[in-house]
């Protein structure tokens, strides 16, 4: 009879165990994806997010501001954090130094972060003054600021006045492409004069107001850099309207058609293109990984660029970079 107790005892514990082991399972882990603006870059990233948690059995929420900064970014995170039911968040914060408080919140509400295209503090999460999240994910804008200042010196034979249009002050991507074509102009074409940077608020008709106004003030003026979007967008178009295209050299920062055509018409000379589908999906797989155990995840991650120019913007090597929310 004990023997029978004890096998029944037995056998009801391995079934608790495989139950609770298959509740487990079952349970979608839910994730909270809340990027910087709506813009071509971020849907592009939303699809690299939604392909990864498809595959991974994760449900997204999405939450995407209306408008670039702390004041729209903040209320939709702690939306996400009120919830009570994410645990993770994928973010670009807007801010490298006023995100951290609302993102360390989060944490402590049992969210894990992780950060993608833009990050928090110095972005370097073993040694700097932020280290809390689990990695960044994203571009090397220092570098990408580099490159794009290679390719509009070249562009304007290594002497003229440039002109840089950027978003905001203290978001890391911005910072770091002005940071790197300052360097480069400074240290490598001492024959070049660099204007600015303007902050357009990602605003592209500031953008262009800002531009223009540069044109007015600087009838010389040899080329333009666009620091993202909507820079790039406002300060061509301005190029333009002034009937200076092909004659001022654009180099704009992010593929979208809109750069693509301004390309091929011959207004802007280089788009440098990120891999936004890229930092999504792997931001996903990244909480899919911690979420498993997984304890030796990268905690810096750079995806690259590809460079596009008018020679090879068909080769698909290149044109497949180009964003396409599809
Ligand atoms: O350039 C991207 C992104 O990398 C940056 O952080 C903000 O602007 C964009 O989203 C483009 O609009």
């Amino acid at each position: 009879m004990a023997r029978k107790q004890l096998v029944l005892a037995l056998a009801t514990a391995a079934l608790l165990t495989a139950g609770s082991d298959a509740t487990f399972s079952q349970e979608k882990i839910k994730i909270g994806f809340l990027p910087g603006v709506v813009d071509p870059f971020y849907q592009v990233m939303q699809i690299g997010v939604e392909k990864a948690a498809a595959e991974f059995g994760i449900e997204v929420v999405t939450q995407v501001p209306p408008t670039w900064g702390v004041e729209a970014q903040t209320p939709l995170l702690n939306a996400l954090v009120a919830r009570g039911d994410l645990k993770y968040i994928v973010t670009a914060p807007v801010d490298k130094e006023q995100m951290v408080a609302p993102l360390q919140a989060a944490l402590e509400a049992g969210i894990k972060v992780i950060t993608v295209d833009t990050f928090l503090g110095d972005g370097d999460y073993v040694g700097g003054p932020v280290t809390f999240p689990i990695s960044y994910i994203g571009s090397d804008n220092v570098e990408g600021g580099r490159i794009s200042a290679r390719g509009l010196a070249k562009a304007i034979g290594g002497k003229g006045t440039v002109y840089i249009n950027s978003t905001n002050p203290n978001v890391s991507s911005v910072e770091g492409r002005e940071k790197g074509f300052a360097e480069v102009m400074k240290n490598e074409f001492p024959d070049i004069k660099v204007l600015g940077p303007d902050y357009n608020l990602d605003d592209p008709n500031k953008a262009a107001q800002q531009t223009a106004a540069i044109i007015e003030q600087n009838p010389d003026l040899a080329g333009v850099f666009g620091t993202n979007v909507f820079s790039a967008q406002g300060a061509g178009n301005a190029v333009v309207n002034a009937g200076l295209g092909g004659h001022v050299q654009v180099v704009a920062y992010d593929a979208t058609k809109d750069a693509i055509e301004s390309l091929n018409k011959g207004d802007v000379t280089l788009v440098l293109a990120q891999k936004p589908f890229d930092m999504g999906y792997m931001a996903v797989q990244f909480a899919a990984a911690d979420a498993a155990g997984v304890t030796s995840l990268p905690k810096r991650v750079q995806t690259g660029f590809a460079i596009i120019d008018k020679a090879n913007v068909t080769d698909p090597n290149y044109s497949r970079f180009i964003y396409q929310a599809q």
